[in-house]
C-alpha cells in the first residue's frame, strides 16, 4: 500500500489544492492523509470566498496526532502545494523532516506555487523566497509551471536550451526530479503546450493540444498524478506520459462541458485508463 501525506488547501465547493489532489490519488489506489492549510468555501479564482486560513501550529498539531498513531513512518511521500504563509511553509518542511526521520525513503514532492504567466506572482510576499530558499531545497521532486521555473532559477527562458539550464539550476538547489508544466518555448506551436520531465541530466517532453479552459486546480491534479506515477515507476518519463494523458482527458472533458471547475469526479476514468495517450520524446 502506498500512502501520501498531502498538505494543501481545502475548498468545500470545487476543486483546488487537496480538493483537486486527493481524489485522483485515491482513484489510483493510494491511501491519502489530507492535512488542510485553509478551509474555504471555494477557490480564490472567483474573487470572493469565505472561510479561514489555518496556521503552522494547526498543521503541526494534526501531524503530531498522526505521529501518535505510530504511522508516520508508513508515509511514502509528502505532497505540498499552495502555501498560505511562510509559517505554514515551515510547518510543511518540519513535517517532511519528521516523516523522513521515521522513513528515510520517504519522498517530498513540492509544487512550488508562486504564480503563472498570465497573473504574475499571486502568493503573499515572502513565499517566493521561501520556495527558493527552504521548500525546494528540501524536495526530491518539484513541479513548477514555466513561470515558477523562471522564478526559482532567476531567469527568463524562451528557448529549450535555456529551459534545460533553468532546470539544472533548480536541480542544483536540491530536487532530482523536475516536472515543468505549462511550458511554452520558441518552438512550441501556437495550439500546443508542453510538459517537460527532467531527471539525471535527461529531459523528456510531451506536447499536448492547448485547450480553451480557464480553470484553477489543474496544476494540483498534475502534481498529484505525476507523484503517484513516479512513486509507482520511479521513472520521470513514464510518470510524465501517464500524468499528461490523464490531465489532458480531464481538461478535455471540462472544456466540452464549459465548466468553471475541473470535472474531477465525472472524468475519473481518465486517471485509470486515459482516452488518449501522447508520445514522450527525449529532448
Ligand atoms: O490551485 C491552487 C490553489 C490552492 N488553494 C487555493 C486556491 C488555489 C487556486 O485558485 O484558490 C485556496
Amino acid at each position: 500500500m502506498v500512502a501520501v501525506l498531502s498538505i494543501q488547501s481545502h475548498v468545500a465547493y470545487g476543486h483546488v489544492g487537496n480538493s483537486s489532489a486527493v481524489f485522483p490519488l485515491q482513484r489510483l489506489g493510494i491511501e491519502v492523509w489530507p492535512v488542510h492549510t485553509v478551509q474555504f468555501s471555494n477557490h480564490t479564482g472567483y474573487g470572493e470566498w469565505r472561510g479561514r486560513v489555518f496556521d503552522g501550529p494547526a498543521i503541526e498539531e494534526v501531524v503530531q496526532g498522526i505521529s501518535e498513531r505510530g504511522v508516520l513512518g508508513s508515509a511514502d511521500a509528502v505532497l505540498s502545494g499552495y502555501l498560505g504563509s511562510a509559517d505554514i511553509g515551515h510547518a510543511v518542511v518540519a513535517t517532511v523532516q519528521r516523516v523522513r526521520a521515521a522513513n528515510p525513503a520517504a519522498v517530498y514532492c513540492c509544487d512550488p506555487v508562486i504564480g503563472d504567466v498570465g497573473r504574475g506572482v499571486f502568493v503573499r510576499p515572502g513565499i517566493e523566497e521561501f520556495m527558493r530558499e527552504v521548500a525546494v531545497p528540501a524536495a526530491d521532486v518539484v513541479t513548477p509551471n514555466h513561470f515558477e521555473l523562471d522564478s526559482l532559477a532567476g531567469t527568463a527562458t524562451r528557448s529549450l536550451d535555456s529551459v534545460r539550464d533553468a532546470v539544472a539550476a533548480v536541480q542544483a538547489l536540491g530536487p532530482r526530479v523536475v516536472l515543468t508544466t505549462s511550458l511554452v518555448t520558441d518552438d512550441t506551436p501556437e495550439d500546443a503546450v508542453d510538459l517537460l520531465a527532467s531527471e539525471g541530466g535527461r529531459h523528456f517532453r510531451v506536447r499536448t493540444p492547448r485547450l480553451d479552459v480557464s480553470v484553477n486546480g489543474a496544476g494540483d491534479a498534475i502534481a498529484a498524478l505525476f507523484l503517484a506515477h513516479w512513486l509507482d515507476t520511479r521513472s520521470a518519463a513514464e510518470a510524465l506520459g501517464r500524468a499528461a494523458a490523464s490531465v489532458h482527458g480531464l481538461l478535455q472533458r471540462t472544456e466540452q462541458a464549459g465548466s468553471r471547475e475541473i470535472l474531477l469526479v465525472a472524468a475519473q476514468e481518465e486517471f485509470v485508463t486515459p482516452s488518449r495517450t501522447f508520445d514522450v520524446d527525449e529532448v
